[in-house]
């Protein structure tokens, strides 16, 4: 307890779709003082300490670390995978060179301990589809899969030669009400309730049949306070944790939405995020994270359908 008390929290990328939520849950957890929140866009609710922080700005994230002292930084700005291939330079740049920035950090200031979100996207083609083992061939196609994939080696190293304390999780396709995505591949998991809810109706830009891993927020947030609470000697793999709760097709969350909403319909007209996709694995072994540091989800697409359905239309009816 008396430690949490003395932790400083910097949050990059704070005001997307995890960062929000991940965000209020450090807040509750270290105190609300004791929480920064950075982004290059303000939140929609000011609910605590925010700083406009562009992480490719290194001298300003140095002065943000040193004047706050801060001693953990979950490191969440990027720029995903759809978003990525509109400009793969732009997006090397933000999700490399951000997070090098955030590992020297971790070497000459306060900064002791870094989360890294890595994601599915890491896997591509030549990567076994199903029940997708933790150490296996990725060769990712979008730049958006191999920056996260080079990070997890950087994080490794950092770990390996600094003894820097990097921790990893490779998260599914995020599935949130309090938030929206951004520009994600896995983004229509969400835009279905918004539209099933609105108007009953959805036009999913994947096709029907593509099945991808998934996870509910609260599972998410959960694994991450989790995987950082752990002894440091529990923490065995330092690229980054595989992580699973759940695997669906659109048409399966459509027929599980059909469940709540009988006259919801669905129609699919595939654009280039389904290239994406069908480059990603459909389920993970997520064993070692189970072994190493307890991970075990709570939800699976039919709790994870009826809590958005039902947290959905309280906000829709406020
Ligand atoms: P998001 O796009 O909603 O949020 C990313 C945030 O980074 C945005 O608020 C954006 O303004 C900020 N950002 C972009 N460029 C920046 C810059 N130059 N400086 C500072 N901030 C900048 O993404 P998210 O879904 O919240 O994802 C958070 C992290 O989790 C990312 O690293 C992402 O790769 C990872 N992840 C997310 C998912 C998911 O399904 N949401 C899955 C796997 C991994
Ligand atoms: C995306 O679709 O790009 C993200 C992810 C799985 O990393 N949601």
């Amino acid at each position: 307890m008396a430690e949490k008390q003395e932790e400083k929290i910097l949050v990059t990328g704070a005001t997307g779709q995890i960062g929000t939520v991940l965000t209020e849950a450090l807040r509750g957890q270290y105190g609300i003082n004791n929480v920064l929140a950075t982004d290059i866009k303000k939140p929609e609710q000011d609910n605590g300490r925010f700083e406009m922080l562009d992480i490719l700005n290194t001298q300003r994230i140095r002065e943000v670390v040193e004047d706050h002292q801060i001693t953990t930084v979950f490191h969440l700005a990027a720029i995903l995978s759809a978003s990525g291939e509109w400009n793969p330079q732009k997006t090397w740049n933000v999700n490399m060179n951000g997070l090098m920035s955030i590992l020297e950090l971790g070497l000459e200031t306060t900064v002791k301990k870094v989360f890294f979100p890595s994601t599915i996207a890491v896997f591509g083609k030549t990567t076994p589809r199903i029940n997708t083992p933790q150490h296996t061939v990725m060769t990712p196609s979008t730049v958006y899969g191999i920056s996260k994939s080079a990070g997890e080696l950087w994080c490794n190293y950092y770990h390996q030669r600094f003894g820097l304390d990097v921790r990893s999780v490779r998260y599914p396709g995020i599935i949130s009400y309090q938030s929206m995505p951004g520009g994600g591949t896995t983004d229509y998991a969400v835009d279905i309730f918004h539209h099933a809810l609105q108007h009953g109706t959805y036009s999913c830009f994947l096709e029907g049949d593509t099945r991808l891993p998934m996870m509910y927020m609260d599972d998410a947030i959960r694994a991450t306070l989790e995987l950082m609470a752990a002894p440091a000697e529990n923490v065995k793999v330092r690229t980054s944790y595989n992580l699973a709760a759940m695997s669906f097709t659109p048409a399966e969350l459509a027929a599980a939405i059909q469940k709540h909403l009988p006259d919801f319909t669905i129609s699919y007209a595939p654009d280039e995020r389904q290239a994406i996709a069908a480059s990603w694995t459909e389920s993970i072994d997520d064993q070692p994270a189970r072994d190493d540091w307890g991970w075990n989800p709570a939800f699976d697409l039919d709790a994870m359908t009826t809590e958005m359905l039902t947290q959905l239309r309280k906000k829709y009816t406020q």
